[in-house]
């Protein structure tokens, strides 16, 4: 067979746009694809809705690949179990209700459950700013990684009915807000970012917390210890995944109470 090196570049370019184009109007922009993001976009698109992660990076995954100080062995805990059976990925069982991970497994199993569910990726797209219409998220504001605060170029506009700050320990889209005092009427919202290492209390308050900040925008993972000022926990990753599990189920309750209301 002749390759046609044009036809190669063509497809990638007509794919590419089809899928950006179809991108342009979600139902939940996900904001960074570590575990909770994943993990919320997976449960998302499983009950149906429209679903676009923006990740800064080239790989998708955020924390998980580098395990605990690089040794890629992710650990989780018994009350995780049952949601990583449900994606097929493997858990080995250790001490005291804990269960050793293959890092690469999960970050590798989490990417693909998602995009198989039905959630879109789009990789190297940092997100710079949001959208607010009537005191409400109404989208993301996304340019590409090599050129978001390199070079004086524009960004683009995604729209969204409600956007997840997934980004981990930085909560960009929170320090954002935050900064512009779009937040101070949020009286949990911390002052000093997230507390010194307890994984018992920092794994239950990353999930108890997981939900709505301000009119459509969410959090999960770790943005909710910086927002909110909870514990860190180190490396265990069950809280991550059950806190993308649980701010799904806000989520998803709050599209249907709009829906009903328009
Ligand atoms: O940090 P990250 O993995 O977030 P998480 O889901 O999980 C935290 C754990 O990995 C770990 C831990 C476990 O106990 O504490 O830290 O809360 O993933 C955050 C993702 O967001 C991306 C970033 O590259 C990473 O993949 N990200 C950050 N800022 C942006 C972004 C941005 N402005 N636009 C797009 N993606």
């Amino acid at each position: 067979m002749q390759l046609d090196e044009v036809e190669i570049s063509k497809t990638i370019i007509g794919t590419y746009s089809a899928k950006l184009l179809d991108c342009l109007t979600s139902d939940v922009a996900i904001v960074g694809a570590g575990p909770s993001g994943l993990v919320a976009a997976y449960f998302l698109a499983k009950s149906g809705v429209k679903v676009t992660i923006l990740e800064k990076r080239l790989s998708p995954g955020g924390g998980i690949w580098g395990g605990g100080m690089g040794m890629n062995i992710a650990v989780v805990q018994d009350a995780a179990i049952p949601l990583l059976s449900e994606m097929g990925i493997r858990a080995k069982p250790a001490n005291d209700g804990l269960y050793a991970v293959d890092a690469i497994e999960l970050g590798a199993g989490l990417c693909w459950n998602a995009v198989q569910a039905g959630a879109v990726i789009l990789n190297l797209a940092t997100v710079e700013d949001l959208c607010v219409r009537d005191g409400r998220i109404t989208g993301v504001v996304i340019n590409r990684t090599m050129i978001a605060g390199h070079l004086p170029v524009d960004p683009i506009v995604l729209s969204a009915k409600a956007v997840l700050d997934g980004t981990g320990h930085e909560a960009v889209l929170v320090q954002s807000f935050k900064k512009r005092g779009l937040l101070k009427d949020v009286k949990a919202v911390s002052e000093f970012g997230e507390g010194p290492m307890d994984a018992t209390q920092g794994e239950q308050f990353v999930v108890n917390h997981a939900g709505e900040l301000f009119p459509g925008l969410w959090i999960a993972g770790m943005s909710v210890s910086a927002t909110l000022g909870g514990p860190r926990m180190g490396p265990i990753f069950g809280g991550m995944l059950l806190s993308g599990k649980r701010v799904a189920e806000g989520i998803i309750t709050a599209l249907a109470k709009q829906h009903q209301k328009a």
